[in-house]
């Protein structure tokens, strides 16, 4: 199952969100702040930002609005 990495108080709520929605498989992996520019996440994402997606095939998706179309793309159905 994908993992998105989120932080509370920062744009990757709407990913967050749209998962909710949409009832997706996705693990949330909420943050502390401070976490997203420690070693671990950025070994995921060298940017030191929040939303990223890491898939199981250890490919990583950032951009909040990228992730967006994803979830869109992948899990929209037909609405
Ligand atoms: N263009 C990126 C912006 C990512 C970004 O700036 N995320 C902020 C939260 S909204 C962040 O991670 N801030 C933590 C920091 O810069 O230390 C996107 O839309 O995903």
């Amino acid at each position: 199952m994908p993992t998105l990495y989120t932080m509370p108080g920062t744009c990757s709520l709407a990913p967050n969100i749209a998962i909710a929605w949409l009832d997706a498989p996705v693990e949330v992996h909420n943050m502390a702040y401070g976490d997203h520019k420690r070693d671990e996440y950025l070994a995921i994402n060298p940017k030191g930002k929040v939303p990223a997606i890491r898939f199981e095939d250890g490919d990583v998706l950032t951009e909040a609005a990228a992730i967006l179309a994803w979830l869109g793309a992948e899990h929209g159905g037909e609405g």
